[in-house]
């Protein structure tokens, strides 16, 4: 059957009634992918699965949530959509206040988000405003200037985000069959940690799934004020996504990790990094580096023994690759060309030395 987005297919459990205009563009239903490769360089104790969120129809978890927010927005008569954003929630907006025919704008802090996204936001007519200060500073203007105009909020300070970004919980468990015994996530703004535990609870409650997970989630060491317990005025991290210093659902997150008997802790740059090439080495599966932070503390906490043998772990990986491909080049250094000649492709390969 086709599928029809994550509005139509779970609308039963959704806010919305056969009024609401259903705002889409087929998001969801992305693939739950069994990782033995990375699973075996981890040590061969887990069963490892990536949810890969990518592959949502703006390259990123965002659009989950957004097709409820501006289908809300649309139904309450809005005109306008505004975000502060890292990037992709400003080009999830962008798509689909595009889709819903009203206008988006979005505060970026100058400078610090990924290209692909600034081109998304762009490309779909959003109104892009750089501000001379972080996230923080820009979700702080949002809110401001969104309670005196009429503009709809879409950040995840939007009720209605939540409400269909926690539809990533209902698809695992479909597939699955099952909740899993942990589920990794990278934590920024800390909508997503709080979207999906509610997912999960409202599955268990309706007696789909008997079991819950706990929830484990990852902030940059730069930009990890649940893990240090107080603001961070200076985030700073390779993993711009989630350069966050004074999340929105601090509150939330806590209560998802305590709840679940979770955990959220932090990973260094150099293991984002590192988790970063090796899903792209070893699943083929290309992540933005805010992303690679759930591999890289779910192997963090394994070699510290945190883990059970063969526990089922769901990683959600929030963003594509192509978002910052500037990463990856630097990462791995572009190679030089050569001659457009036979000869010279056979030496460069060495070919001829058997
Ligand atoms: C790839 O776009 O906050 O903890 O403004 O883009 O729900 O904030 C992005 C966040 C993880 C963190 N991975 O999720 C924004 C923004 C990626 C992200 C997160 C983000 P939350």
């Amino acid at each position: 059957m086709e599928w029809k987005g994550v509005i139509n297919t779970y609308r039963k459990y959704l806010p919305v009634t056969d009024k609401t205009p259903v705002i889409t563009l087929h998001e969801g239903n992305t693939p739950l992918v069994k990782a033995d490769n990375l699973s075996e360089e981890l040590g061969g104790n887990l069963q490892i699965y990536l949810k890969y969120e990518g592959m949502n129809p703006t390259g990123s978890f965002k659009d989950r949530g957004m097709t409820l927010a501006v289908s809300k927005a649309l139904e309450e008569g809005s005109k306008a959509v505004m975000c502060a954003s890292t990037g992709n929630t400003s080009a999830s907006a962008a798509a689909y206040s595009a889709k819903a025919k009203i206008d988006s704008i979005v505060l970026i802090p100058k400078g610090a988000i990924a290209l692909g996204k600034l081109s998304q936001a762009l490309i779909h007519g959003a109104k892009v405003v750089p501000i001379q200060g972080n996230f923080d500073d820009a979700l702080k203007l949002v809110k401001t200037i969104t309670s005196k105009y009429p503009i709809t909020l879409v950040n995840s300070l939007n009720p209605y985000r939540i409400q269909g970004q926690k539809t990533g919980s209902f698809e695992i468990c479909d597939v699955m069959g099952k909740a899993p015994d942990y589920h990794a996530i990278p934590v920024g703004n800390a909508g997503n940690i709080t979207a999906y535990w509610r997912g999960y609870k409202e599955y268990k409650n309706h007696g789909i799934i008997d079991s819950l997970p706990k929830m484990i989630g990852f902030q940059a060491a730069g930009a990890c004020p649940i893990v240090k317990g107080c603001i961070v005025d200076k985030p700073d991290t390779v993993a711009t996504a989630i350069k966050i210093g004074n999340p929105a659902s601090w509150k939330q997150a806590e209560m998802a990790r305590d709840e679940s008997g979770g955990l959220i802790d932090s990973v260094k740059d150099d293991e984002i990094l590192e988790a970063y090439k090796m899903l792209a080495e070893l699943e083929g599966v290309f992540v933005e580096p805010a992303s690679a932070a759930s591999i890289a503390g779910v192997k963090k906490l394994n070699e510290k023994g945190y883990f059970k043998k063969d526990d089922c772990i769901v990683c959600i990986l929030t963003g594509h690759g192509l978002k910052d491909p500037d990463r990856a080049i630097e990462m791995i250094e572009e190679p030089e060309s050569i001659p457009a000649t036979e000869d010279a492709v056979v030496k460069h390969l060495r070919l001829d030395e058997g």
